[in-house]
């Protein structure tokens, strides 16, 4: 993609993790989790409360990280690529206009402040059995 589109969407998401690498070019090792075209690698990851995971789409479809909403600690922040607030705003953006999507390149990241397990899936691949868990630990 090209330094305009990247800035842009980082823009309408609100994250701006990864980007200077980006912009830079190296975009093939940093980050955690791949999402390849079928499916999030790995599906499973532990992380330290207060961690940080980065997501890459390093498959030529279109994907979204999206939170089940009662798929994560009651107290824990929800997270969405896109920036979507809830579960059910994330789903009616991607319905609408495709709101949340990561192409190939795009990364989402988020911060784990609450320990517990956070299910999260990809929209559009939901069918297809594409979701995973991060796990964050004490
Ligand atoms: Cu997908």
């Amino acid at each position: 993609m090209d330094r305009r589109r990247f800035l842009g969407r980082v823009g309408v998401a609100g994250v701006a993790v990864g980007a200077p690498l980006a912009l830079a070019g190296c975009l093939d090792e940093d980050h955690d989790v791949a999402m390849t075209a079928d499916g999030f690698v790995p599906d499973e990851i532990t992380v330290p409360v207060g961690g940080t995971v980065v997501w890459e789409n390093t498959s030529t479809r279109t994907h979204t990280v999206t939170a089940y909403e009662g798929g994560i600690p009651d107290d824990a922040a929800y997270f969405a690529s896109g920036g979507y607030a809830d579960e059910e705003t994330a789903r009616e953006e991607w319905l609408d206009d495709f709101g949340g999507k990561l192409e190939n390149g795009d990364r989402f990241a988020h911060t784990f402040e609450v320990p517990g397990r956070y299910d999260y899936v990809c929209i559009p691949h939901e069918d297809g059995g594409m979701y995973a868990t991060v796990h964050v630990e004490e």
